[in-house]
């Protein structure tokens, strides 16, 4: 698939190998991008860096055949040494500020946010897209508490920059966020750990878009 533009992306997965249940890093998240995933995320929190790293590199040759933006989440040096397309940081990473002095002009960076000051600041600082989550409790992220779609509805009427839901969506719950104005979704546990991946991303496109396919 190609895109016009990064910021044209719908639907975003974020690694999970803790969902995957014996299936391969590289098996599940081809399954996304045959799905129609058209931004990828590697976040692997209790892997050592060289474990990130190796993963780094197998995801930047998978998305580099998909021409699908890879973004690491962390770590920045490894971002530099994978040419990933950019980084996403939480709020108590290293500040947007300082990651874009060292990444550059060209780079990805996404901001977690959870409050609407977070997300005009980060739009303001020169983000380039931010996640507004977890609209649900979830699993993957627990003990944050979850933003609901008020946070969702806010977003939509003052953030002009991309912004993409994220945090316990899943098909049943999708068309919620959508009303409450996401035009973009993030999801781990709902895609990496449903038994047909790529039938599951279809079935999030088409909620996306309205349309059939991958398109
Ligand atoms: N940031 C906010 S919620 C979240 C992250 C990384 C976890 C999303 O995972 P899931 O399984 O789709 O709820
Ligand atoms: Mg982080």
């Amino acid at each position: 698939m190609s895109l016009h533009s990064w910021k044209d992306f719908r639907l975003y997965v974020i690694t999970g190998e803790n969902y995957h249940t014996g299936r391969s890093l590289v098996d599940v998240m081809e399954q996304t991008l045959l799905g129609g995933a058209d931004m990828v995320q590697l976040r692997a929190k209790d892997l050592s860096k060289r474990e990130v790293l190796a993963q780094a590199y197998t995801l930047r040759k998978l998305t580099d055949r998909y021409n699908v933006p890879l973004i690491i989440n962390d770590y920045l040096d490894v971002a530099l040494a994978v040419q990933a397309d950019g980084v996403h940081l939480g709020q108590d990473d290293l500040p947007l500020k300082e990651a874009r002095r060292i990444l550059g002009p060209a780079a990805i960076i996404g901001i977690s946010t959870h409050h609407i000051d977070q997300a005009l600041d980060a739009e303001r600082d020169g983000a380039d897209y931010i996640g507004v989550g977890p609209v649900y409790p979830t699993g993957t992220k627990a003990g944050r508490k979850a933003v609901t779609t008020d946070y969702v509805r806010e977003v939509a009427k003052q953030v002009k920059i991309p912004w993409v839901a994220i945090g316990g969506i899943t098909l049943g719950n999708v068309g919620e966020v959508i009303a409450a104005g996401a035009s973009r979704v993030c999801a781990v546990s709902a895609i990496v750990g449903s038994e047909h991946v790529a039938e599951t991303c279809r079935s999030f496109r088409t909620a996306l878009t309205g349309q059939q396919g991958a398109g």
